[in-house]
């Protein structure tokens, strides 16, 4: 282990996921001195933690990975349409070997606070292993849905077999083969998990709290047409897809699924079907906007499940109800519906039956005991606040971050909160974010930083701060863009509603990825509106 050097570091990343990785890569090519601080033994992120059965991207694969290096693109060569999580991680390994990553990060380390020193415009970042390290700049790249979370269940210390979260997956992998095992989740964790964990069990029962509207993946092979359609002209498919709502180059249909004949909207959904993932949600252009127009393709999906489903009964617990399709994250499986149809899978609709207690050998309900080997926890994360609230960040007059967020994060373009200068989240709340595809975003973060901190020093200038009414005025557009859509009304993670006493508040913004990209460029041109850059301990307003 080498120790970072003394009088500290142009940048502190936190985080070795896709995001740390570009960061350093970025400032690296600017001269910039920068060191990661990673928990994992290994660089990857989402990708490193993730190891459960079935865990698989949801974005085709020609589409979730770097755009920045036309030769990497280039010579990768993806396996599969969806790649599994092992894939994704040996790329981003490669990457970190192509690049020499590794030399930078600091593995095994947690960064525990960083606190900025408002006389020496620098943060102090301190780490678990009891180093300090101080720097100009200090980048969260901590990702969105990182921070597991175990539900509070009475008695969960006392079960004598084995739990396991599937964010926190043991890397030797798990055999389930003759054991009894509870899934707790139905979320796109679970819905990938449930079908792989199905058949190595003796015996599954999945626990559902609200099910789930899923899309078939479709996966397959990698088909070398397609392969080659992408890489003939990489470039311009990439330029595309930036500029697509999600960041993900498919056919968008522009018509209203209230406009055309039901035989033609059905034509429409069952193509998509047939095709498989997400880009069913772009069947029709209204369908995130008008409950009308959602309630069609809800009614599609739900009859496809009674379809899969063969006992009705199953079906219909099955059938997600009560919040419009895509408000939740919409999931991918392979084979999930048809999974209990099995005889060894048996589903307990928690709402009827609400988890009591866990027991010493198994999970409670009110109908009794299901006495099990294994718990798997898929019960989600604190998603895109809990991995920062939980450094103990401290910005101008030590205010601390949670404090700061705590009805709700605040930021100016999901890069910055006013009174933390210099310090900067990739993909943070208030950008698009986890309602895109990850990569796009992260790269859209890091060049625009990149180039931020050029601008910083080709002026002789120290700090860059959001100011307090960009702020407001960001938050209040990230609010009124969600308000105009269907997503604020259900229970999801975007709105923070998993974790018990999180503030509800649409955490990414909606506006799309294009549109926001454009933003974003257009006030780095005009000198940085809405922030305020300083040479050393003068600020002013730009
Ligand atoms: P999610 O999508 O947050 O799913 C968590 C699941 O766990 C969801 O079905 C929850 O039901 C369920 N849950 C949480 N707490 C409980 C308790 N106490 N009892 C019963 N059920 C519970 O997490 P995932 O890991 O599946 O996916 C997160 C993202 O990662 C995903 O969107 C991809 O982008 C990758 P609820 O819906 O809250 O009723």
């Amino acid at each position: 282990r080498t120790m970072p050097p003394p009088g500290g570091v142009d940048a502190v990343i936190v985080g070795a996921g896709f995001a740390g990785m570009y960061m350093l890569h970025r400032l690296r090519g600017l001269g910039l001195s920068a060191v990661v601080f990673e928990q994992g033994t290994d660089v990857g992120g989402t990708w490193y933690w993730n190891r459960y059965p079935g865990a698989r991207c949801d974005v085709e694969s020609m589409q979730y990975s770097y755009s920045f290096s036309p030769e990497l693109q280039q010579d990768w060569q993806w396996s599969e349409r969806f790649s599994a999580q092992p894939e994704i991680l040996r790329y981003a390994q490669h990457v970190a070997d192509r690049l020499d990553l590794r030399r930078d990060i600091r593995f095994e380390t947690r960064v525990t606070s960083a606190r900025f020193d408002e006389a020496a415009n620098r943060w102090t970042v301190t780490t678990d292993r009891g180093e300090t390290v101080t720097a100009r700049h200090c980048v969260m790249a901590t990702g969105c849905l990182s921070s597991a979370r175990l539900p509070d269940i009475a008695g969960l210390e006392g079960f004598q077999g084995a739990t396991y979260h599937t964010g926190h997956w043991p890397h030797e992998g798990v055999d389930f083969a003759g054991k009894r095992v509870a899934v707790i989740g139905t979320g796109s964790s679970a819905i990938q998990a449930i079908p792989v964990i199905a058949r190595q069990a003796a015996h599954l029962t999945v626990f559902q709290r609200t099910p789930n509207f899923s899309i078939p993946s479709r996966n397959a092979p990698m088909d070398a047409e397609y392969e080659g359609w992408w890489k003939s002209d990489y470039e311009a498919h990439r330029a595309k897809a930036r500029m697509m709502r999600t960041g993900i180059l498919y056919g968008l249909n522009e018509k209203s699924a209230l406009e055309v004949t039901p035989a033609e909207r059905q034509a429409e959904y069952e193509a998509r079907w047939a095709r498989g993932g997400t880009a069913f949600m772009a069947s029709f252009a209204d369908l995130i906007t008008n409950r009308d127009a959602n309630d069609t393709a809800a009614d599609f999906v739900r009859d496809k499940i009674r379809g899969l489903v063969k006992d009705p009964a199953v079906a219909e617990i099955l059938a997600p109800k009560g919040y419009p399709i895509g408000t939740k994250r919409i999931c991918v499986d392979t084979d999930y519906f048809e999974t209990f149809n099995r005889a060894n899978v048996t589903l307990v609709d928690v709402r009827d039956a609400p988890i009591e207690a866990i027991t010493a050998r198994g999970v409670r309900t009110r109908h009794g005991e299901v006495e099990v080997d294994a718990i798997v926890f898929a019960t989600g994360f604190d998603a895109m606040t809990g991995a920062l609230t939980r450094i103990d960040i401290r910005g101008r007059g030590g205010l601390g971050l949670a404090e700061k967020w705590e009805d709700g994060p605040r930021t100016y373009l999901g890069l910055m909160t006013a009174g933390f200068p210099n310090l900067f989240m990739i993909t943070g709340p208030g950008s698009p974010s986890v309602l895109s595809n990850m990569i796009v975003s992260i790269e859209q973060h890091v060049d625009w930083l990149a180039d931020c901190f050029a601008h910083l020093r080709a002026r002789g200038l120290e700090t860059i701060e959001a100011t307090r009414e960009a702020e407001d005025q960001w938050v209040g557009h990230v609010n009124e863009v969600a308000d105009r859509t269907l997503y604020p009304a259900a229970n999801s993670w975007y709105m923070g509603a998993n974790i018990p006493g999180k503030p509800r508040v649409f955490m990414p913004y909606i506006g799309g990825v294009g549109a926001y990209r454009e933003k974003c460029a257009e006030i780095a041109a005009q000198g940085y509106p809405g922030f305020r850059l300083a040479a050393g301990a003068q600020a002013t307003a730009a």
